[in-house]
């Protein structure tokens, strides 16, 4: 990459002006500063368990307690926090674009919905949702919203990773919780490591790619498929891709803007 592109802002501001179709792919890093682990690195442990290592329908299927424990603790960091001045800017400059009659879509990995709750109107949450649930019940698999808190009586007080409870007893099926319509037990709605994304968000994200004219990546490590192609393939269509990161160093060296820094600042200062 180009020197003279490293922390441009000039020239961002540029592209971004030009812009008609923005597509704006989110990871983890977007809502560090607003207190919620990501998943790789230091913070991506819960007690001695890699995150990716309770994020799979094998983990679930081995031990429904201790994966929903996980999920209590990840819902409650989830439904507690605020969001940042990164989801800010974005939803600003989404309301700048309706105004402007430009388009601005985020495709998010995140399952926090910080975005929405920032006002963020046009997100494809790629991953899931912590407030919501599916029936594991193959016949049935309703998806319901559940923003309960614990979502069941037995997780109450279970979860938290600087607590001494690592040795309570698994929680029975029974205990966990269960689908309104069947009484099966029911899973977090989130997309699990070897499981496929719903087709209709796929499409979404897709469309929001394919057709956009600049491209800006935020707070992810893309190493995660399909999103880790996303941005690599609007580059490759010749369009710019802007990325806001901690790390100095751009994912791909096809991107023509890279921010280094915690996008709670780079962000705002590049949109407003
Ligand atoms: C900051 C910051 C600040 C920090 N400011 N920046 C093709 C090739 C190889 C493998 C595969 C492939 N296709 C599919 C796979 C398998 C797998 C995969 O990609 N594995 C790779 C690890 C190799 N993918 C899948 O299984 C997907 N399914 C699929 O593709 O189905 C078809 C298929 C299956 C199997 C084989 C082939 C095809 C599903 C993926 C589902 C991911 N689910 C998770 C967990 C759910 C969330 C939850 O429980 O809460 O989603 S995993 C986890 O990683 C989570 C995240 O959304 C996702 C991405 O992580 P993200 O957001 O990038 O976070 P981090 O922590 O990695 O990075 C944070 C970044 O922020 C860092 O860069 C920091 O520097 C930065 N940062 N603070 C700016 N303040
Ligand atoms: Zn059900």
């Amino acid at each position: 990459m180009a020197t003279r592109k490293l922390a441009d802002y000039a020239g961002f501001r540029r592209v971004l002006d030009e812009s008609k179709s923005i597509a704006v792919l989110t990871g983890a890093g977007v809502s560090a500063e607003s207190g919620i682990p990501v998943f790789r690195g230091a913070g991506g442990f819960w007690r001695t368990h890699r995150s990716q290592d309770l994020a799979t329908p094998q983990a679930f299927a081995a031990n429904p307690s201790l994966v929903w424990e996980f999920y209590h603790y990840r819902r409650n960091i989830a439904f507690n926090a605020q969001p940042n001045e990164a989801h800010k800017a974005l939803a600003l400059y989404e309301n700048k674009c309706n105004k402007e009659g430009k388009s601005l879509t985020i495709v998010t990995q995140n399952v926090d919905g910080l975005h929405q709750r920032a006002g963020s109107a046009n997100v494809v949450e790629l991953h899931g949702a912590l407030h919501k649930v599916k029936c594991t019940n193959s016949k049935c698999k309703f998806i319901d919203e559940n923003y309960d808190n614990p979502i069941c009586e037995a997780l109450r007080g279970r979860g938290d990773p600087a607590e001494d409870n690592y040795d309570l007893p698994l929680i029975d099926k029974k205990e966990l919780p269960s689908c309104k319509r069947c009484k099966h037990l029911v899973r977090p709605y989130i997309v699990w490591f070897g499981e496929n994304l719903d087709v209709k968000v796929m499409t979404a994200a897709r469309e929001a790619i394919d057709t956009c004219d600049l491209c800006i990546v935020v707070g992810t490590s893309s190493v995660v498929y399909p999103a880790a192609m996303f941005a690599p393939s609007a580059a490759e269509r010749g369009v710019p891709v802007a990325e806001f990161n901690l790390n100095e160093e751009p994912a791909d060296e096809k991107f023509s803007f890279h921010f280094p820094g915690p996008c709670g600042s780079t962000l705002p200062r590049a949109l407003g």
